[in-house]
């Protein structure tokens, strides 16, 4: 890590000349959005050049919907790269991917080190080198892991960098927006904002200062858990939304509307929702997000992100069961929250928040007082310092990105749609979900992986005669097909316990809208249900 800050120190001295890119797929680009416009806005602030850029596969879409399959294409990460680092004398590339496992990074990985005189490389993700993503690429000439292990034989030489330490498994199986986005965050705040500071005070970095911030997280993370009991209340009642068919919504303001409008759009891969279930607006919209390609509203409905769209169209909508969220600080406009929480409560009494306020300012009890439970998240005194108003602002972000990500995920996990802590009806938008839906077939039915490839792809096409045209086409033609399609993985689980015909497995599911009780069903019917639990039991690491 500072080894990183230094670099960027170095960079930041001559903006002109220097750029630094974050990058990554699906959350870990949303974040490297979030964290390069946080510190352009920390340079505008103190009269300086912006100097980061952000790649995101999928392009700006990708911020607020789930666009998974350019994931899998390295040549589209080079491209952009290229494209964004012209005219630089030298680029600080911060690829992200959690897993270490995302084509889209690797390509721009590579691109790197074919040209070090230019780019310095550094992977951030959460996996031991010999444990990243070893499959080969659709097309490409090289693997994850194999590109990898070339960044880490830079590391040794001082000429690329590798941080990925062990944080332990996700609660939810290869649910990397958790713990994975969260760190993400963490690691590469406290490394920028460390450079930064070295820069402001000319000063050098030390791993001390590293260590302090890194501290000071881990106080975010005591004060926000110790709001655990009304956090789980939230939980309980956007579940009880989410199992009533209605919807959760986050109202919220500057970065946290953004941090609601992420949480939202991660719903999507992860739980196969559709993605009108959880959503999130910002005020001023596509204003306040100040991404690379502007306004894009007019892409669609997923797209509208303002509060002024959410007044105008959804509101009208709301009805009793939907959940509402407002988040904001105390440096919001209070008059208008108090507004629009008074023109929600008319339609739905699921009216909570979410707030951060300090030791010395508090929230007005009559605004207080509209909702039926708030977390009020206090903070020691406003650090007045520059930099320190940005630690505060991380600091606000990374505990709404906690309390959010338990509201959607634990949401989901009332619905049903996890089977002990894998994503069951995951929706099989690219590679690694494909991947993934494969082994969840082997893990849960214990059949052979051939025969739950042929159970997958008829479950993908709806069929059960499967001709060998179709087994043949490359993996990236049936993730085409089945990115369009719902509860895919489920569908074959059934199949394949009951050994029966597609359309019988879709009407059992049909007929039990909760997946996790419709597959528990079918496992008790079939005499599985004690093995899936003891295959769970068993391959349980120590300490997990
Ligand atoms: C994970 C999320 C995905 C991942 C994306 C990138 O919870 O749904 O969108 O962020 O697949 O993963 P990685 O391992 O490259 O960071």
């Amino acid at each position: 890590m500072a080894d990183v800050a230094k670099k960027a120190q170095e960079l930041l001295k001559e903006p002109d000349d220097n750029l630094i890119v974050l990058s990554g797929c699906g959350t870990s680009g949303r974040l490297a959005f979030l964290l390069a416009s946080s510190f352009n806005n920390l340079l505008k602030g103190q009269s300086k050049k912006a100097s980061y850029c952000y790649t995101i596969a999928g392009g700006d879409k990708a911020l607020m919907t789930s666009q998974e399959l350019p994931e899998d294409n390295p040549e589209l990460g080079i491209e952009m790269l290229e494209k964004i680092s012209q005219g630089k004398k030298k680029v600080l590339f911060i690829g992200i991917s959690c897993g270490l496992s995302a084509p889209f990074v690797a390509g721009q990985l590579d691109l790197c080190i074919n040209k070090l005189d230019k780019f310095t490389p550094v992977l951030v993700g959460f996996n031991p080198v010999n444990m990243a993503r070893s499959d080969n690429i659709e097309g490409w000439h090289s693997t994850f892991q194999q590109v990898a292990e070339r960044i880490q034989k830079l590391h040794d030489l001082h000429k690329g960098y590798i941080i990925n330490p062990a944080i332990g498994p996700e609660a939810i199986a290869g649910s990397s927006r958790m713990k994975g986005g969260s760190t993400t965050k963490i690691l590469l705040e406290t490394i920028l904002l460390t450079a930064h500071k070295a820069v402001s005070d000319n000063s050098s970095i030390t791993d001390r200062c590293l260590l302090d911030m890194l501290k000071s997280y881990e106080q975010v993370h005591k004060n926000i858990y110790s709001h655990s009991t009304k956090i789980a209340t939230l939980v309980k009642h956007a579940g009880a939304s989410l199992q009533k068919n209605s919807h959760i919504y986050y109202i919220g303001w500057k970065s946290l509307g953004i941090i609601g409008i992420i949480d939202a759009s991660e719903c999507v891969p992860t739980f196969g929702a559709d993605s009108s279930h959880v959503r999130g607006f910002v005020n001023n919209g596509f204003e306040e997000m100040a991404n690379n390609n502007g306004d894009l509203s007019s892409l669609g409905p997923e797209f509208a992100i303002s509060h002024e769209y959410f007044l105008k169209t959804v509101l009208p909508t709301i009805q009793e069961n939907d959940t509402v969220v407002f988040i904001f600080t105390l440096d919001d406009d209070l008059k208008e929250i108090e507004k629009i929480a008074w023109q929600v409560k008319a339609s739905t009494t699921n009216l909570y928040a979410m707030w951060h306020s300090t030791t010395e300012h508090q929230v007005p009890q009559q605004l207080e007082e509209i909702f039926s439970v708030a977390i009020n998240v206090t903070w020691p005194k406003l650090l007045s310092e520059d930099q320190g108003s940005y630690i505060q602002r991380f600091q606000y972000e990374l505990s709404t990105k906690w309390v959010l990500n338990a509201i959607s995920t634990g949401a989901h996990v009332l619905k049903g749609k996890v089977y002990y802590n894998h994503m069951i009806d995951l929706r099989v938008s690219n590679s690694k979900l494909f991947g993934r839906a494969l082994s969840l077939l082997q893990k849960f039915t214990g059949q052979s992986k051939s025969k739950c490839f042929e159970a997958l792809l008829q479950s993908i096409y709806e069929t059960d005669e499967l001709n060998e045209e179709i087994k043949n086409v490359e993996i990236s033609k049936h993730i085409q097909w089945a990115a369009t399609m719902n509860k895919v993985v489920p569908t074959a689980v059934v199949t394949l316990i009951r050994n029966c015909s597609v359309s019988e497995a879709k009407t059992r599911l049909a007929s039990c809208p909760i997946v996790r009780d419709a597959i528990n069903a079918c496992m008790t019917g079939s005499g599985l249900k004690r093995t899936a639990e003891q295959r769970e039991t068993d391959e349980k690491e120590p300490g997990e």
